[in-house]
This record gives structure tokens, sequence and C-alpha cells, in this order.
């Protein structure tokens, strides 16, 4: 089998997604995704100009060899921008090889470890008192595991926050937004915020939280500590993740379980993390960590020190990545959680899709290959428009982590 072709498709139904079609003598495709929320087009440029010529009369087979030839063989590793442009060509190979062989990718990963991947959902709110409710909604739709994220007092919006009373979407179209932090007043909200949920909606619901890179080590051991009472899943990102040995002080003070990875590209970003102990979950999506090769072995280099998977899901990965962690969290033994946040009716039409979701549980179907396909003449009708995640300072005007 060999590569006659490779072009990419990038649209915006309702945000920006550039998508990857690698096509084969064999009249067998495959699709992968290339969305780097923000920087979109330095991806698609890096691709375009410097990757997809090089894929043609390769076996789409060889994925392994393939993955080597763009990592290694480029000199210059690592990097987002780098990483999800070898992610939506990993991808798109392993939907190839599996559609060749006529099965879910699943399958060629090991096979089922279970039957379901659990998975959590975002609940928002302006309020302590409308995240309460909006946690208690997801319940009722059969989630088993809910995200709460709320406003801080006096400072509207932030991470997590919803503008009015369309669903949460961190980029926003233009130039970045620019809004205000307090790490003092956030510390005194979120114990609020969880004391109220875990009293109204029990003992059994599994709680997470998202701290998105907001505070310091000894701040977020502090938030740790003070979150034991309502036995949380998780804590995500607690501080910026650039030190890993700032996990260390962490880890001293609580026994909140730790997550952290979503802006990670490659497993030595958490070797340290990882080997140390220092985490419970690992959050690199397959996008913007290098593929399902990549990812495959920072599961099974993580599984060795019990920690356990917990890929990020953000609408502004496509529904390619998705499926693509769906397959993968099926197959590995040490998955934890899988984050969904569903994507709008729109971009679903643009991306028909195998995967669904029940009682708590997503299932990646039976579909050959990823199981997934994009309707091209569909997503030529929303072109491209630029959008940027938003930026924050400090009340004395400090740019810091948003
Ligand atoms: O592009 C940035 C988003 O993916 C990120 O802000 C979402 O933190 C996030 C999450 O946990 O979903
Ligand atoms: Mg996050």
């Amino acid at each position: 089998m060999k590569i006659t072709s490779a072009r990419l498709i990038v649209c915006s139904p309702d945000r920006n997604f550039v998508t990857l079609r690698i096509d084969t003598d064999e009249g067998i495709y495959g699709l992968g995704d290339g969305t780097l929320n923000g920087r979109e087009l330095a991806v698609a440029a890096y691709l375009q100009d410097h990757v997809l010529d090089c894929l043609i009369g390769r076996d789409p087979r060889n994925t392994e060899d393939i993955w080597q030839y763009l990592y290694r063989g480029a000199y210059w590793r690592r990097g987002p921008v780098t990483m999800s442009a070898i992610a939506a060509v990993d991808v798109a190979l392993w939907d190839i090889k599996a559609k060749a062989l006529n099965t879910p990718l699943y399958n060629l990963l090991g096979g089922k470890s279970r039957e379901g991947v659990l998975v959590y959902t975002h609940a928002n709110g302006a309020t302590v008192e409308q995240a309460v409710e909006s946690v208690h909604q997801h319940m009722e739709e059969g989630y088993l595991a809910v995200r709460a994220q709320c406003s801080v007092p006096g400072l509207a919006g932030g991470y997590g926050v919803p503008k009015g009373s369309k669903p949460y979407e961190p980029a926003e179209r233009g130039l970045p937004s620019e809004g205000l932090w307090s790490s003092e007043r956030y510390l005194n909200t979120v114990p609020e915020l969880f004391e109220k949920i875990r009293l109204s909606a029990g003992a059994d619901v599994h709680l997470l939280h998202d701290v998105h890179h907001r505070l310091t080590p000894i701040e977020a051991a502090r938030l740790g500590k003070s979150l034991e009472p309502y036995h949380l899943f998780w804590m995500e990102d607690p501080c910026p993740a650039e030190l890993q040995e700032g996990f260390e002080l962490i880890r001293r003070h609580t026994v909140t379980p730790i997550a952290t990875g979503e802006v990670f590209n490659s497993v030595w970003d958490a070797h340290d993390l990882i080997r140390n102990q220092w985490i419970d979950y690992i959050r690199t999506t397959v996008v913007h960590g290098g593929g399902i090769t990549a990812l495959r072995k920072l599961a099974d280099f993580s599984a060795l020190y019990h920690v356990r998977t917990g890929f990020h899901g953000a609408t502004d990965l496509s529904p390619v990545t998705m499926a693509a962690a769906l397959h993968l969290g099926l197959a590995i033994h040490n998955l934890g959680i899988q984050e969904h946040m569903p994507h709008s009716a729109l971009t679903d039409e643009v991306f028909p899709h195998h995967y669904t979701f029940q009682a708590g549980y997503m299932h990646p179907g039976e579909a050959p290959g990823l199981g997934v396909e994009i309707d091209e003449a569909l997503a030529a009708q929303y072109p491209y428009q630029r959008a940027y995640l938003p930026i924050a300072r400090k009340l004395d005007g400090t740019l810091t982590d948003w």
C-alpha cells in the first residue's frame, strides 16, 4: 500500500479545526487532527510546507518508522506545532491501517480492556449557585463525573465560565481579550463551591476542578488541602508545569489527586512528574502529544508508576481526536477518565462520527478505523476565522497565566 496524496481541510464550524486527509493507492483514506487552539495556521503551514510532500509513496502501515522520520528526522524536535503536525499524520495512518484490516482502531491497540470509557463533563456558572445547579443538570443527563468551575466574586468571566447563555468556548474570535485574576479571591471561593456541591450531590459523583495553571505550588498545596473533605477525583493543572519539581511541594502537603499535562507535547515534559509519582493523572492529548504512536508509549510508561490517563478533551480538539482518544482509552489498562466537552451540533454535522455517550460512559463505535468522517462540502461553507485564547492580568496589571 502506498500514500498517493495528503491534503489539509481548514474549517471553522463554530470554531477552527485543521484536518489532514491521507489517501492511498488502494482507495482507503485516513483522517488526522492537527488543531492547535489560536495557532491553527502554524500547524497547517508546517504540514503543507514541510511534511506532506515527504509522505508520498510511503507505506502508510509503517506508523513507527514514519513517526521517527518526522520526529528524529527533522532534527528540530518537540514543541506544540511540530507535535500536532506529527499527530495529524500519525492518526491518519492508524485510521488507514485499521480500515485496511476492516476493524475498529482499538483492536490494533490491544483490544478492549473495558466496555466503555468513563468520561467527565463541565459544569460552569457565573456564581457558586449556578455552578452547583449545572452539576445537577449534568448528573441528570447521566454523567457520573463532573468538573465544576465558577467566577471569582467581583471578577466576571474567567477560565471555564461562559459569557451569557452560550456554551463555554475558550477561544474567542478576533484578537485576544483581557480579563482580571485574583488568587486570593479564588482560594477563598473554590472550597465553598465544592462544599455546596458535595452536600447537595451526594458522595458518589466524581467531582473535578481545573485550576488552569493559575496558582503557585504553595497556593495549590493550600487549595488541595482545603478540598480534601470533598474528596475530589482530581485537581487539574494546579500550577504551570515547566518546573516539574514544583509538584513535589504540592504533593507533600495534600492527598487531593493531581492531574496535569494538557499542554505537554512529549513524555519528556512529564518524565519527572511520572517517575517520582508527583501526579496521579496524565492529560496529554493525542493531537498535541504526537499521535497514537506517542500516546500509547506515554500511557505504558505512566502505568509503571501508578499514573492513570485523563486525556484532554476540550472542544478545540476535533471529533477526530475525540475518536482517537476513545479507541486508546478503551484499549489501555491504565485509563483513568476521559474529558468530554461536547462539540456544537454544527461541528458534529461537519464531522459525522460513530462514538456515543450513554450513562456516564463513551464508546468509540465498531466502524472500521477511527469511525469519523468529514463532510468537505459543508466544511467549505465555514472558512477559518482568526480566534485567540484570552489573556489574564492580576489586579495590579501584571500579566499572569490564564
Ligand atoms: O485551548 C485551551 C483549552 O483546551 C483549555 O483551556 C481547556 O483546560 C482546558 C480543559 O481542561 O478542557
Ligand atoms: Mg484543563
